[in-house]
Parts: structure tokens; sequence; C-alpha cells
């Protein structure tokens, strides 16, 4: 059967590509989801993307996970350093987890510098522009197949 990975998104991604370009590019998050699901269907990934400004169904989201998604792919945003709900979603959740960052976050605030979500996340991919969302999927597809042999 055909492995989900949850592709989640935090508070103001979906504004990617249409405001703060010179920040966090061009792209649309639309255009991230369609990627990541071409990319998906490549690695015999199915991809279920969503995106929320609000912390609790972000938290809704990654306890569907548990019965539903074998590995979770989450920029929380800023929840990122303010969220131990999102961090105790994730710690109930058994699959891997990582966490993806546009911007290089420690070359931003201070207050950008830690993540409650990195506490739980597998891996961290930070300051790759886009580009991190692809290079998740492809370890996700690496972790599970290693998993499964
Ligand atoms: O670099 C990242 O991916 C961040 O998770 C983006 C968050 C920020 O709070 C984190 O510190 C780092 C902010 C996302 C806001 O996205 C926008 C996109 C376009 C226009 C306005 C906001």
């Amino acid at each position: 059967m055909t492995c989900t990975v949850y592709l989640l998104n935090g508070p103001n991604l979906n504004l990617l590509g249409k405001r703060q370009t010179e920040i966090y590019g061009n792209t649309t998050l639309a255009d991230i989801e369609a990627s990541c699901s071409t990319l998906g269907t490549e690695l015999s990934l199915s991809v279920r993307s969503l995106q929320s400004n609000c912390e609790g169904q972000l938290v809704t989201w990654i306890q569907e996970a548990r019965d539903y998604g074998a590995a979770i792919v989450i920029n929380p945003g800023a929840y990122s350093h303010t969220s131990i709900a999102i961090l105790d979603a994730l710690k109930a959740f058994e699959g891997p987890v990582i966490e993806v960052h546009i911007s290089n976050v420690h070359a931003r605030e201070s207050f950008r510098h830690d993540s409650f979500v990195s506490l739980r996340a597998d891996g961290i991919i930070v300051g790759c522009g886009v580009q991190g969302y692809d290079l998740a999927m492809r370890r996700v597809a690496k972790i599970l197949a290693d998993g499964q042999s």
C-alpha cells in the first residue's frame, strides 16, 4: 500500500510568492504542493498537503496523521518558535518527522534560532529555499524505505 506523507504548512505560508519575496522567493504554496505531489509519485508516496494559520488545526492534522500518515514534513512557520502544543502532538506521532524552514532562521532574529519542533524532528532543513521541501520528501522516502527492509 502507498504510504502517505502529511505535508503541513503553518501560519502565513499561504502568502508565499505573494509578499516578502526577497526572503521567501517567488514560488507559491500551490507550486510547492504540486511539486511535492509529483515527486511523491516518483518516490511511491502519496502526499496530503494542508496549510493552516491556526495552531489547533495543525495539532488536529498531526493527530490525524497518527492513523493515516507514514511521515510528516512540516514547516510550522512562527509556531516553530512558540508551540509546545505542536511539539506534544508530534511526540505522539510515531513515524519520521522532517522540519523545513525556507529561510536560514539562524541568520535572522534571535527569536527564530530556537524551535520546539526541532526537539522531535528526525531531520531539519534550513535555508535551502523551497528546495527544502523536495529534500525533506527524499529524506522521508529513504527513512521509510530503510525501515521496510
Ligand atoms: O523560513 C521559514 O520557512 C519560516 O518557517 C517562515 C516563517 C517564520 O516565522 C519562521 O521563523 C521561518 C514565516 C512564514 C511567513 O511566510 C510569509 C510568506 C510570504 C509573505 C509573508 C509571510
